[in-house]
């Protein structure tokens, strides 16, 4: 048996990643893949039926997801699709903190917001969220301090340049290399603003500011990103990565999807997002059995 160091076992203090994340007092357990289903409340991701059926509808769907296996539900209000123009901050709000608030008294997942903007962070938080997932990596202007203040973990996602504009012409010498040098700076900056270590993840941002190849160096050599010694998010469902290998539109991505899901969760990624949660919970579970064989 590994000798205790200081009363941690030998491998809980040779692998930094907490098995048990702390979301303002909400345990998410990690020790398996987590899946986080993904909840677009962005106009164009529901029937025009105005905002008291936009709620409904994506309130059905956030428990059709928790009841296929989703431990966290990711909602976003702002669309980061390459090419989206910004959501104003009150729109935001008026789209996500309602169901924030209704998911948080009426579901045993975890609730997760994605968005940049530190007063939809605050906002969230207040309502009940235990994650912050941002694909500006704290970037936004008052974004690092929001989140210092904010006692929940913070998902760092990497991009190259801003959502209109990072597909026109992605370029890295080494793209590993880089995504990783960029989430150890935005790593220091969150512990020199106040928020340890332990209340961070890191995603590598698939799809945002990137080529094929860029993206497929990115799941192949995932484990890499271990050195940060902070749990790994991975986002690869239905995105154009897929649709290119496969020649596949949107809607023929999902084998593609779970495949890729598998790759990550195979490499250790701790939170997969993903569209269609029944399938990718029982490919994670698959791969999570095999992992843990002796
Ligand atoms: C249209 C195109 C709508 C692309 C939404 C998207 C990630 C994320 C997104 C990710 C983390 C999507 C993206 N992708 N957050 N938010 N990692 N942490 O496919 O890869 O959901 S938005």
């Amino acid at each position: 048996m590994p000798r205790p160091v200081r009363g941690i076992s030998f491998l809980a203090a040779y692998n930094p990643c907490p098995m048990i994340l702390d979301c303002a007092g909400k345990p998410l357990d990690l020790a398996r893949p987590a899946v986080m289903g993904i909840l677009n409340v962005t106009p164009d991701s529901f029937s025009d039926g105005g905002r008291y059926l936009a709620h409904e509808e994506a309130f059905g769907h956030a428990c059709q997801m928790v009841a296929e296996g989703a431990a966290i539900i990711d909602i976003g209000g702002e669309s980061t699709r390459p090419g989206a123009t910004p959501v104003p901050m009150e729109e935001e709000l008026a789209r996500v903190i309602p169901l924030v608030q209704r998911l948080r008294g009426e579901l045993p997942a975890m609730i997760s917001v994605d968005t940049s903007k530190p007063e939809v962070m605050r906002a969230a938080v207040a309502a009940g969220a235990g994650l912050i997932n941002d694909v500006y990596a704290l970037r936004a202007d008052g974004a690092l301090e929001a989140a210092a203040e904010l006692a929940v973990p913070v998902c760092l996602m990497h991009m190259q340049g801003e959502p209109r504009t990072m597909q026109r012409e992605p370029s890295y010498a080494d793209v590993v290399r880089e995504v990783l040098d960029f989430l150890a700076e935005r790593i220091a900056c969150c512990e020199d603003a106040g928020i340890p270590r332990n209340r961070l993840l890191v995603d590598p941002g698939f799809g945002f500011g990137k080529t094929l190849a860029h993206n497929l160096s990115l799941l192949k050599h995932l484990d890499a990103f271990h050195a940060l010694g902070v749990p790994l998010v991975v986002g690869v469902s239905r995105k154009s990565m897929i649709g290119a290998v496969l020649d596949a539109p949107v809607e023929g991505r999902l084998f593609g999807s779970v495949a890729a899901a598998v790759v990550a969760a195979w490499q250790g990624a701790a939170i997969v997002r993903a569209h269609e949660v029944k399938p990718t919970v029982e490919a994670l579970r698959m791969t999570a059995a095999a992992r843990e064989a002796v």
